[in-house]
Order: C-alpha cells, then sequence, then structure tokens
C-alpha cells in the first residue's frame, strides 16, 4: 500500500496539467474534470476555483487519471457521446472509466466540504441506458433497422438537407431528393449532437454533398446554397402551391412557368381549378395552420361516433404522424375496419352521409375501392383501399365561439383528414403503410424486396418465389416475418 503522502504526491505528478495553482489536494482517491460544453468557460473556471480552495483536485485536460467527469444539463447520451470521442483521443484505457457525473454530486460535495458518495441519481451513464452503441460504425442502412425518435439531436443538420430535397423535388429529382432525405433521416437517428465532421465517417448514404452542408453549417452556422434555395422566389411559390390541397409538384411548376406566384392570381382563374384545388385554396389558411393533437383527438371522436352509427364494431384507429407521437400534422388519418371481414363494404358512404347530415364536411373526395382489381396496384402509386380525402369543419371549443360573438374569432376551423377502410385481414399492413413516416415506408418495402427478396405494401407481404401471402395479425409479425427487431411508431420518424 501506498502512503497517503505518496499517494498524494504520485497524484500530483499529472500526465495532463492540473489546474493551476493546486494549493492542497485533500482527497487523493478524486480527480474532477468539469466538461466545459453546455458550462461555459466562465462557469467552469468559477467552479474549478472552488473546488480547488475546498481541497479537491481538478484537471484542466482530460485523461484517464481523471476519476469523476462533471457535467451541467447534459443527457446521458450527450455524455457517453462525449466520453466515446474523448476517449478516441487516448490510449486505451488502463483501469475502470472515469464516472459521468450531474452536476448535482459537484453541487453536494463542495456544500459538504467532501467528495460526497457517487450514488444513482448522480450517474449520467445509467440514467438511460442505450440499447445500442452510440457510435456511428454502427448505423444500419436501411431507416426500418433502427429506431428514429421524434426528437432528435441534429434538427439544423437534418433540416437544411431536408430543404435540398425538397428543392429537389421541384425539380424533378426524386432520386437526388431520396439521397438528401436518407442522410437526413441518418442524422436523425445518431444518439447526439454532430460537432466535427470527423463523426461522418462511416455513416451510410453521406455522400460529397450532404457531407459539405454539414461542414459548412458547422463552420459557419448556415450553409450558402440552402438559404439561397430558402429564400428563392422559386422555392417559396412551389412551397406554396404544392401546399394547396390538389396540387402536385407538376401543377405547381406549370403555374410557376407560366408566371403565377400568389393565391390571388390563382383565384382569378378559378375556371382553370379543380374542385378539389378551389376548396384548397378557399380554406388555404386554415389548412396550412398545424393540426394540433388536441384537435386530432376531437376529429376521433367525431369519425368514431359516425362509424359507430353507421356499423357497431367498427373500429378507428388514428394513423399517420399522430400514431408516431406528432404534436401536430398537416392531416389527421385514420384507419377504419371491421373484426369480420366483409362487414365494412359500404360502410364508408354511411359514414360520410352521417357526418354530412351533421355540416361536419366541407369537401370530400371519395376513391372506391380497388381491392378486387389485380391490375390496380401495377398502375397506381396509391393503395387500393377505399378512402375519403376531406376537409372538415371541426367545431371550435366552446370559450371559442363565445369569443367568436365578441371579437369575429370563427367558430370552426377547416382541417384535412383521410379516412381509409381496410378488410380486417389487410388491417396490421394498412396501419404498417399509413403509420409512416414516408421515408421509414420506403425503406421497409426497399429492405423486404431487395434484402429479403419479399413485396410488401399497405395490402401485404409476397413471396414471390412461393407464391404466397403471409398471414399476419399484428404489425409485430410483420417485422419477425421480415427478420427485423420491432419498432414502435414512436421509433419511425425517419
Ligand atoms: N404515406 C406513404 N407514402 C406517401 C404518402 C403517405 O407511405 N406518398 C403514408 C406514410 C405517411 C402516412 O401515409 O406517414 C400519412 O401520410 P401524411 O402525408 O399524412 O404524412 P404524416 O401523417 O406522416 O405527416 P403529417 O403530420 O404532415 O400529416
Ligand atoms: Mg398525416
Amino acid at each position: 500500500m501506498l502512503s497517503k503522502r505518496r499517494r498524494r504526491a504520485r497524484a500530483g505528478t499529472p500526465r495532463a496539467p492540473a489546474a493551476s495553482p493546486e494549493p492542497r489536494a485533500l482527497f487523493p482517491g478524486v480527480a474532477v474534470y468539469l466538461a466545459e460544453p453546455r458550462m461555459g468557460r466562465s462557469r467552469r473556471a468559477f467552479l474549478s476555483r472552488l473546488a480547488l480552495a475546498k481541497g479537491f483536485r481538478v484537471l484542466d485536460a482530460y485523461s484517464w487519471e481523471v476519476t469523476h467527469v462533471v457535467m451541467e444539463q447534459t443527457s446521458a447520451t450527450e455524455a457517453i457521446c462525449w466520453q466515446k470521442r474523448m476517449a478516441a483521443a487516448l490510449p486505451e484505457c488502463p483501469g475502470p472509466r472515469p464516472a459521468l457525473l450531474d452536476i448535482s454530486w459537484f453541487t453536494e460535495s463542495m456544500a459538504a466540504g467532501h467528495p460526497v458518495p457517487v450514488e444513482v441519481r448522480h450517474r449520467l451513464e445509467v440514467a438511460e441506458p442505450t440499447e445500442r452503441p452510440p457510435s456511428p460504425a454502427w448505423m444500419p442502412a436501411y431507416a426500418c433497422q433502427r429506431p428514429t425518435p421524434l426528437t432528435h439531436h441534429n434538427a439544423s443538420f437534418s433540416e437544411a438537407l431536408e430543404t435540398l430535397a425538397e428543392a429537389a423535388v421541384f425539380e424533378g429529382s426524386e432520386g437526388r431528393s431520396l439521397s438528401f432525405r436518407r442522410a437526413a433521416s441518418v442524422l436523425k437517428a445518431l444518439p447526439c449532437a454532430v460537432t466535427s465532421l470527423s463523426q461522418l465517417q462511416g455513416l451510410p448514404h453521406f455522400g460529397e454533398h450532404s457531407s459539405r452542408v454539414v461542414q459548412e453549417l458547422l463552420e459557419h452556422g448556415a450553409c450558402e446554397e440552402v438559404e439561397r434555395i430558402r429564400y428563392s422566389e422559386r422555392h417559396r411559390t412551389m412551397k406554396l402551391f404544392t401546399q394547396i390541397f390538389g396540387v402536385g409538384v407538376k401543377t405547381a411548376n406549370r403555374w410557376y412557368q407560366e408566371g403565377l406566384r400568389t393565391l390571388d392570381e390563382l383565384r382569378e382563374q378559378s375556371q382553370r381549378l379543380t374542385q378539389q384545388q378551389k376548396a384548397g385554396i378557399q380554406h388555404y389558411h386554415d389548412l396550412s395552420t398545424p393540426v394540433g393533437r388536441t384537435e386530432a383527438e376531437a376529429l376521433q371522436k367525431l369519425v368514431e361516433e359516425a362509424v359507430g352509427q353507421a356499423l357497431p364494431g367498427a373500429t378507428v384507429t388514428l394513423t399517420g404522424g399522430f400514431r408516431r407521437g406528432k404534436l401536430q400534422g398537416h392531416d389527421v388519418d385514420f384507419l377504419i375496419t371491421h373484426p369480420k371481414e366483409g362487414q365494412e363494404v359500404g360502410l364508408l358512404s354511411r359514414v360520410m352521409s352521417h357526418l354530412q347530415s351533421q355540416g361536419l364536411i366541407l369537401y370530400h373526395q371519395h376513391h372506391p375501392s380497388h381491392l378486387g382489381d389485380p391490375t390496380f396496384q401495377q398502375s397506381h402509386t396509391m393503395d387500393a383501399f377505399e378512402r375519403s380525402f376531406c376537409i372538415f369543419r371541426l367545431p371550435q371549443p366552446a370559450e371559442a365561439a363565445v369569443r367568436e360573438a365578441l371579437d369575429s374569432c370563427p367558430a370552426w376551423k377547416a382541417v384535412r383528414i383521410d379516412l381509409v377502410v381496410a378488410p380486417n385481414s389487410q388491417f396490421p399492413f394498412a396501419l404498417l403503410g399509413w403509420t409512416g413516416s414516408q421515408l421509414f415506408e420506403r425503406e421497409l418495402r426497399r429492405f423486404s424486396r431487395q434484402e429479403k427478396g419479399l413485396w410488401l405494401n399497405s395490402h401485404g407481404l409476397f413471396d414471390p418465389e412461393q407464391k404466397t401471402f403471409f398471414h399476419v395479425t399484428s404489425e409485430e409479425d410483420i417485422f419477425r416475418h421480415l427478420g427485423l427487431k420491432y419498432l414502435p411508431p414512436e421509433q419511425r420518424n425517419a
């Protein structure tokens, strides 16, 4: 055993320079490192002085001598990522790694005048166990092979890449758009924020262009190409037009080429608009205002009531972004079925009549079922379910109605709703297909075909060699047949 004095002396000959001067290290088993990123330089300097004055040893640089890393306002995943980055610059760790601790351990220790024992509540690395290694090297290539939560650590990068993806679609380059979307989606799945370009190494779908965008954002806080696109007349007009219900990229582009730029100019040409587009322009303001979760829930009640009237026992499931946990959406998607196959036939028209009789429908477009038509799927990208694309007249809560009387606040809001009817045997596929995200669905289908040789869509999973369909009763069954770990809807935000 080393004597206290010798141990103190050894601890006092650091491989990394200690914060100077080091007046008296009273707790030789403890070497504190204050991690700066969230703490800020001046606060770090202040805390260092405080700890030194109390006899703690504080190291200025990170090394394996550090026993206690103290962080402020940092999540467990961020902390682990940070440690991995720091460790990469050091030789192999000779012993146990330093503990990653929340600032609470530090403040309690300062108050006590000695290092308090480390408890679970102080530890960052056990607060949020990660299921998979946080290193990008483990990132699988398909979005359906990895969890993608709704909120993530790289929003500024993914939003920039998604602007480029959107611009590529506006220019008719689907392939380019998909590349940017895939790169953005990879960033959404990372367990921590990208802080240096080297972290992109080994990540799938990161080409030269996407890497350059990230690099510019890291270096300058903005990407010139993205800013130029965002503020261009072309992009803003294409966004405005494609946001209109019933207007796709082709139509928006034609209008743009003809010199049209505003909704008023479109209104002046109303003879050229479809009924759907007229309704879209009429309710543009409401429809471009995001739908909130409370509104989605209110709508679900109205739809459930109408469905219950039309066919007792039929069910209504909220799908789309809201099922993935989003708090807002551009519309609300519902999937309707009945446990007894065949009962759902003719249901949607009864539901629509009921809703219309209550004055809840401002516009709707019915698409009949093509389930019996084998050629439909080959010639259409959309699935063959019966559906109704509606604009709902959603009554606002009572207090809003009172406000209307007082200051002309509207008593209702126009909201886009998709109602889709699926036979029970296809329900799990329809649910999976309508939950999204759109990129997740694309990736899932690509994975099925390329990696498993199976064809997946919203109707079924088909083995072209055996010429058989898989029987399933749940989404979990589908993931299992594909050899994929089940991902709940909240982790499909690719
Ligand atoms: N969908 C798809 N491919 C499309 C359109 C839709 O796979 N081309 C699926 C996945 C979507 C779901 O249907 O998640 C619902 O479509 P939405 O356009 O309503 O998308 P979201 O609900 O995900 O987004 P938002 O919140 O904007 O409504
Ligand atoms: Mg939706």
